[in-house]
């Protein structure tokens, strides 16, 4: 049990073994058993779709839904015991699960940039938040202003490009006002770590995520002669972590689970360069900490200023708060999709831009290319879809454009990267490309359904393999027996990428 420091004494085994194995097919029975109430919903709707005439009127409605921050801690993907997602569990129930779904990119604005234009970051040279000069502009048509193009009502809310909803669409919403905490009680800011959680006293009413439903319920129910188009960006569990005090009380401080960690040091194995990578979300400073005796702490990375801070369990008691809270809003509106039908079939996708460590890898936050940071939820309700299915086959966000394209009946544009999933909705075992996920020029990983392998910029490796190391903790990339392999998914590796800046000039500026 010492191996397992993720969970106190007194927690059962069978949670342990949950959070470790969590990649396995047989591990989504329990997921299974909620399709049987998602079939009824499923139903209904698909009936209501035919009564109105399907025929006349083929293109069905599109509703794409994206939870910022959001890492695998759903119920459906089993990432946390201690999950409170029903919401987006029930949707995964009535459609079908890509359980094993990733970013184009760890960060938001390259992973919705590369989303919603369908092209791949190194072809653009979008890498980062922090834009880079010599970015090659994208003059092919969004996600947005494709369905607008063809006919479709649009409208975009909340945080679906980076910082908001775009500027293509009939009906924009911009970001609506949060509460904050008490002036003096806010730890918030962008680089410094993410120990930003409080326990709002406000009500849901008060929250812009309430506000971002709201709109997308009131747009969804508006007639309109057109098919609809929706893109509802929702921002927690994104930074900061700060919901109101009924989520928190959720997850008792008592009560917490930690990621699991190895018996020996996960670090010894892994190279200089993603060593770095962990010590700071997106490189940023280093910090500094003023300890109990009045001295000062210098140059803590995020794990150990969270660590020495004591904020480990408060912060994971945060996201999760965060993570109940966005799912119950993500909850009023998939509700009312369900009680006004609009008269054609209804296709609902959910994805989040990226994932998010709380100390895996003793890392914190986005900017990397492990596990943690890139796998996402990922899942699809259409009428062709059998509820409760899931599809181990590796899918990406470049691949939302032109599926949503092909589900809508149109013709899927031969400027997108992507690959349509719509073929494994019916047929979930047809095999499908290595997915790529970039941080930069020259830092790549490939995921295949058993491998993540990963190269950086100085030629440094990892590799992963899934089928033992679900937590990616023993690098075989210096492994004489796992030379084939290695070569095969290196060959994966796009050889030319779009120029950028050096990660590693960050480390030379910010971690001396
Ligand atoms: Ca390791």
């Amino acid at each position: 049990m010492t191996l397992w420091s993720f969970l106190p004494a007194t927690h059962v085994i069978t949670n342990t073994m949950k959070a470790a194995k969590r990649f396995s097919l047989s591990d989504y029975r329990r997921h299974r058993l909620n399709a049987t109430i998602a079939a009824m919903f499923f139903l209904i709707m698909s009936a209501a779709s035919l009564v109105s005439g399907q025929t006349a009127q083929p293109h069905p409605d599109i509703v794409f839904i994206i939870v910022d921050d959001l890492n695998d801690w759903v119920g459906c993907l089993q990432g946390h015991p201690d999950a409170k997602s029903p919401n987006i569990d029930a949707l995964a129930s009535s459609g079908m699960l890509f359980p094993q779904a990733y970013c184009n990119a760890p960060q938001c604005r390259p992973s919705r940039t590369s989303m919603n234009h369908g092209i791949y970051p190194f072809h653009t040279g979008t890498y980062f938040n922090a834009k880079f000069k010599d970015e090659k502009s994208i003059t092919t048509p969004s996600m947005q202003q494709f369905f607008q193009k063809n006919g479709y009502r649009v409208a975009s809310g909340g945080k679906v490009h980076h910082g908001g909803p775009g500027t293509q669409g009939d009906s924009l919403l911009r970001r609506p006002r949060d509460p904050k905490p008490p002036r003096g009680e806010d730890k918030f800011g962008g680089a410094k770590p993410p120990n930003d959680g409080y326990a709002l006293d406000t009500s849901d009413e008060q929250m812009g995520d309430y506000k971002v439903a709201q709109w997308a319920i009131e747009q969804w129910n508006q007639k309109s002669k057109q098919p609809l188009f929706m893109s509802v960006g929702f921002f927690r569990p994104h930074r900061p972590l700060q919901v109101p005090a009924k989520y928190f009380n959720q997850f008792p401080l008592d009560m917490i689970h930690r990621p699991l960690e190895p018996a020996t040091n996960d670090w010894d194995d892994m190279p200089v360069f993603a060593r770095r990578l962990a010590r700071t979300h997106a490189h940023k400073s280093l910090h500094d900490r003023k300890a109990k005796d009045g001295t000062i702490q210098t140059d803590l990375s995020d794990h150990e200023y969270i660590v020495a801070n004591n904020d480990w369990d408060s912060t994971i008691q945060a996201y999760q708060a965060s993570i109940a809270f966005v799912d119950r809003q993500i909850g009023r509106f998939l509700d009312a999709l369900e009680k006004n039908p609009r008269g054609r079939e209804t296709i609902i996708m959910l994805v989040s831009d990226h994932g998010w460590h709380l100390g895996e890898k003793k890392h914190w936050c986005k900017g990397a290319i492990w596990e943690q940071t890139t796998r996402i939820p990922f899942m699809v309700r259409a009428a062709s879809v059998k509820p409760g299915t899931v599809c181990m086959q590796p899918v990406s966000l470049i691949d939302v454009y032109p599926t949503l394209a092909d589900l809508a009946g149109l013709t899927v544009p031969d400027y997108l990267d992507g690959k349509s999933i719509k073929p494994q909705l019916t047929a979930p075992n047809q095999q499908r490309s290595p997915v790529i996920s970039s941080y930069g020029e020259g830092n790549t990983a490939i995921r295949t359904q058993r491998w993540r392998y990963i190269r950086y910029e100085d030629g440094s490796e990892e590799l992963y393999d899934h089928a033992s190391d679900p937590h990616e903790w023993k690098n075989l990339a210096n492994s004489p027996d796992h030379l084939i392999i290695k070569r095969e998914l290196a060959a994966a590796i796009p050889s030319q990428q779009h120029s950028g800046l050096k990660v590693q000039s960050w480390f030379d500026q910010h971690q001396k």
